[in-house]
């Protein structure tokens, strides 16, 4: 449905200066040693899952505001996550929530993002809302439900869901928990830990093989006094005691205010227990905002312990040709993330007020910025200024790589695949919007609320 003629046209007008900022970048990275190609290319590994409740308008308990052209069903989420990754070739795969996009018919719905070239991140289950002909509510939970009988349903729909997965070739289930109190003395705080965990044992128990399990942590809502998987602490006794497939899953927008999100993937890492995240911005708490909007260099910090991670795993990431300048000499005995560092990247946003297509390209590319200023990062030089106490050095190391303008590089790694140098540009240049304004037509989806 998009249309490329539109796309090349929009790369072309921008060809000249597009070429000059290049240009000037790869000389300014040249004086620092490194080459602009070797970090297009080691770029190109990052590719994030959209996922499907962020295609329709979000809103917030307030209201919402729809556009024009929302997807009607999942078909037609597919069909907008094509186009984000026909723009950005970053984004091919989509990550499903259930029940709120639940197949007919999974076999059909996976032979449909074939043919669109997307296939299926981790399954997101939800026994947060009671749905339509629930036999029990979860108005008091889930997982940490005192009832038996509400514990064995809501495992029964995680069940389900792995099931669902397995026939659309995802790998992973995402399990996030609305379970915990408004009010001290509601919950065992303790027992009410101890019957999710049980509950996640049976889950875990019935993973296929190569499957991964993530427990994402929340510190608050729907929940205002405990959640029962609040932090990364509770998030990771989960994962510890669960087993080797089982790994925390890290929301940006899942922390109160001013947490060191960074030093927390830190944490999982050195634990081996960094599954996945859900990227993010926020101001004020749960936000959904487009990553990158609000702490870019919180991003950056992010992106910079995973690729200081990925490039443990794979020296060959350390972004630069020339060979080690004198870091600190057996830095190398503290490297521990290991060959397996692959953590899943997924966007976890709501969008109430911009069209959602624009938002996930606007996401998409300051993720990407973000990945590829932490691989400028010079290590050694790190490491060298780390022994030596050298602190202010240390920070300007880490500084010099976050101001460099890395946007000529992420639009030339997009062009180099067949993307768009400028992805909203070319969006808007080919119309997508406005045709399926006039051909979704009818239908009144409404997509949930945002959580
Ligand atoms: C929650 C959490 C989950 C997401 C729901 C919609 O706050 O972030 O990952 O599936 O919202
Ligand atoms: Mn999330
Ligand atoms: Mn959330």
């Amino acid at each position: 449905m998009l249309d490329l003629q539109a796309v090349h046209a929009t790369n072309t007008a921008q060809t000249v200066s597009h070429q000059h900022d290049l240009a000037a970048l790869s000389e300014q990275l040249q004086r620092r040693g490194v080459s602009l190609n070797a970090v297009v290319e080691q770029l190109r590994s990052f590719e994030v899952a959209v996922p499907s409740w962020a295609l329709g308008t979000g809103g917030t308990r307030f209201g919402r505001f729809p556009g024009g052209g929302e997807p009607r069903d999942i078909y037609e989420k597919l069909d907008d996550v094509a186009v984000i990754h026909a723009l950005t070739r970053a984004t091919p795969r989509v990550s499903l929530h259930i029940p709120w996009d639940e197949p007919e018919d999974a076999a059909a719905l996976r032979g449909h993002a074939a043919s669109l070239g997307l296939g299926f991140d981790a399954v997101n289950s939800n026994t947060f809302q009671d749905q339509p002909g629930q036999r029990l509510s979860y108005k008091f939970g889930s997982f940490c439900h005192t009832d038996a009988a509400v514990r064995e349903q809501a495992v029964a729909h995680n069940l389900h869901v792995i099931d669902v997965g397995q026939q659309l070739g995802s790998e992973s289930i995402t399990i996030w928990l609305a379970d915990g109190s408004s009010y001290p003395g509601q919950m065992h705080l303790r027992r009410s830990f101890e019957r999710t965990l049980e509950c996640l044992r049976q889950v875990y128990a019935r993973l296929p093989e190569g499957w991964r399990l993530f427990t994402e942590h929340k510190p608050y809502e729907p929940a205002f006094y405990a959640t029962v998987v609040a932090d990364w602490g509770s998030s990771l006794m989960l994962a510890q005691a669960l087993g080797e497939r089982a790994a925390c899953l890290v929301d940006l927008g899942h922390h109160l205010p001013n947490t060191n999100i960074e030093l927390v993937v830190a944490r999982l890492i050195a634990a081996a227990k960094l599954g996945g995240f859900h990227f993010n911005d926020a101001k004020y708490g749960d936000d959904d905002l487009n990553a990158g909007s609000i702490k870019p260099y919180q991003l950056f910090l992010i992106m910079n312990e995973l690729v200081d991670a990925a490039s443990e795993a794979e020296p060959a990431l350390a972004g630069r040709g020339a060979p080690p300048s004198g870091g600190c000499a057996g830095a190398q005995n503290h490297r521990r993330a290991g060959p397996g560092f692959a953590p899943a990247y997924m966007i976890d946003q709501s969008h109430n007020l911009t069209d959602p297509i624009e938002a996930l390209l606007v996401t998409v590319d300051n993720l990407q910025r973000a990945y590829a200023r932490a691989l400028l990062v010079d290590r050694d030089a790190l490491d060298h200024y780390q022994a030596k106490n050298d602190v202010v050095m240390a920070e300007q190391t880490l500084r010099a790589a976050y101001e460099t303008d890395v946007r000529p590089l992420v639009a030339e790694l997009r062009e180099r695949q067949g993307g768009a140098l400028a992805p909203v540009a070319a969006l808007r240049a080919s119309g997508y919007r406005a045709a399926v304004t006039s051909a979704r037509t009818g239908a009144g989806y409404a997509p949930p609320q945002s959580l």
